[in-house]
């Protein structure tokens, strides 16, 4: 019999959540190599397309697919208790998700998305429903937060916790041999605009503040042909925006982004694509940026952290100043929008002492680019998170949500004052928008 496997993106418990190109693509991917050996369902809390969200306009997305997700106001857990901030669920309602599996017949498992480790409060309820309604089923977990908190993550009551990338056992465990060349399932959807593409696996680099380069060993190019599949069955879809979740798109860019995006040329596919988890500058040359701008690129978010040439030799030297400077005069002369390139920066970074953020505002601005603050989020595992304990206790994942930490490091008055020199920056430059 063909096992049935129903796939669940959870909702998000925290300060602030919003729509920025995000799917849950390590799930997607999981049941792509299962495509056609099992009958799927979906049920996203986060899709916004849902038929409770699609007709309300404050749901409606922008015109790059990104938007709002419905929310309800939550009374903070008592470990955030201080943070002068108001908590919430965002997703769909949990009667929803209650009435659909009453509707449904027994699944054989339920596959659940985990993705920052402080949102796990939203596995634990989706745990909850699945146990209550279908006591039979086998609950399986992978994904970042079970990955970075290994013995948090067993205590949810789950049955099959699959950790980092390798995901020989769970094929053992379900039962069915996959097949590695199929796409990840995103026809499960029934209305999708927005996709995720990711070209390669890993990051050379080792910032002291990011988890990336333990989870993923080596750097590698996944398989072409494999992404261009993936691309034309997301068009074939209705897909109009396009997010890359690489770590480190643009590195070994002559075997890996540049033949992708001269096959994106060749066969005219006309999609937008968007680089939200971060390009590094210093890998956009001339060329690469016209070739990008020339395949569809509309947005670019560069990752910048700091114009200190200490701070960044001290985090592991991904970028320096005039990296960013010669990126984004290649980009502007390419064709690319200037509001539409973003640096992020960190805030909250316990060596702030030496990140000069001020100054490094103000040279991204010099720039005449957005600036965006990337509130820090002490990842566990990693060297700053290690430091990170005298301010916090990095057991209890809800520690490293990214809202408290820069309050609880910097104090509530400093976080907001940074935070609106930032709006007034970006402001002076793009007052239109
Ligand atoms: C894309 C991405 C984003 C997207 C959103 C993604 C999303 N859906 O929510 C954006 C750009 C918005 C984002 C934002 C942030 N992010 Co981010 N992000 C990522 C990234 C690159 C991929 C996450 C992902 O979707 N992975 C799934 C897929 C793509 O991974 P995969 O390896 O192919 O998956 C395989 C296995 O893991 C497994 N698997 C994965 N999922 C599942 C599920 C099941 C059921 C099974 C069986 C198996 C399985 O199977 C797959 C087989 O190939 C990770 C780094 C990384 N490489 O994982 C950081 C990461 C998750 N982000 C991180 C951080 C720090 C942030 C920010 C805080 C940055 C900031 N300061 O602004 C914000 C937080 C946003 C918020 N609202 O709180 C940290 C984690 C922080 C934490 N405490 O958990 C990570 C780990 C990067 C890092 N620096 O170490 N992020
Ligand atoms: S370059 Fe980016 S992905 Fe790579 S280690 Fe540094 S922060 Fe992580």
């Amino acid at each position: 019999m063909t096992p049935k496997i129903l796939l669940v993106n959870p909702p998000i418990y925290d300060f602030a959540a919003y729509d920025f190109w995000l799917k849950p693509y390590g799930m997607l991917s999981v049941a792509g190599y299962l495509r056609s050996k099992a009958d799927f369902k979906l049920f996203d809390y986060l899709d916004r397309m849902h038929p409770f969200t699609a007709r309300e306009r404050q749901f409606e997305s922008d015109q790059w697919g990104r938007g709002r997700f419905y929310c309800e106001k939550i009374p903070n857990p008592t470990c955030l208790e201080e943070i002068p901030r108001y908590f919430r669920r965002f997703g769909l309602p949990r009667n929803i998700f209650e009435e659909f599996l009453s509707q449904e017949e027994s699944f054989d498992f339920v596959f659940i998305q985990t993705t920052m480790t402080y949102w796990y409060k939203g596995v634990e309820e989706v745990i909850e429903d699945v146990r209550k309604a279908r006591p039979n089923t086998k609950i399986v977990l992978g994904g970042n937060y079970v990955t970075l908190c290994r013995s948090h993550a067993e205590n949810l009551g789950a049955d099959f916790i699959v950790r980092g990338t390798n995901i020989e056992p769970l094929w053992e465990y379900v039962g069915i041999s996959p097949d590695s060349k199929q796409p990840a399932l995103w026809e499960v959807y029934d209305k999708l605009k927005v996709g995720v593409l990711k070209l390669t696996e890993g990051c050379p680099f080792k910032c002291t503040y990011c988890s990336v380069p333990k989870v993923y060993g080596k750097f590698k190019i996944r398989p072409p042909e494999r992404s261009l599949d993936e691309l034309e069955l997301l068009c074939r879809l209705g897909v109009e925006n396009i997010a890359f979740y690489d770590d480190a798109l643009l590195f070994e860019a002559e075997k890996g982004v540049i033949p992708f995006l001269n096959e994106v040329v060749k066969r005219n596919i006309k999609v937008s694509f968007h680089s939200p988890n971060a390009l590094n500058a210093r890998f956009i040359t001339s060329q690469l940026a016209e070739l990008m701008v020339r395949a569809g690129f509309k947005t670019f978010y560069l990752g910048f952290e700091s114009a200190s040439q200490q701070w960044q030799k001290r985090t592991g030297s991904k970028v320096f100043s005039n990296e960013l400077a010669q990126a984004v005069k290649y980009l502007i002369s390419a064709g690319a929008e200037p509001s539409n390139i973003t640096a992020y920066q960190i805030l909250g970074h316990p060596h702030i002492d030496i990140q000069q953020l001020e100054a490094s505002m103000r040279f991204v601005n010099s720039l005449g680019i957005r600036g965006m603050l990337a509130d820090f989020s002490p990842i566990p595992g990693t060297p700053d998170s290690e430091y990170c304990r005298r301010w916090v206790g990095m057991d209890e994942p809800l520690m490293h949500n990214k809202t408290a930490f820069p309050i609880i490091f910097l104090g509530f008055d400093e976080t907001n004052r940074l935070k609106d020199l930032q709006r007034r920056l970006n402001r002076k430059l793009f007052s239109n928008q």
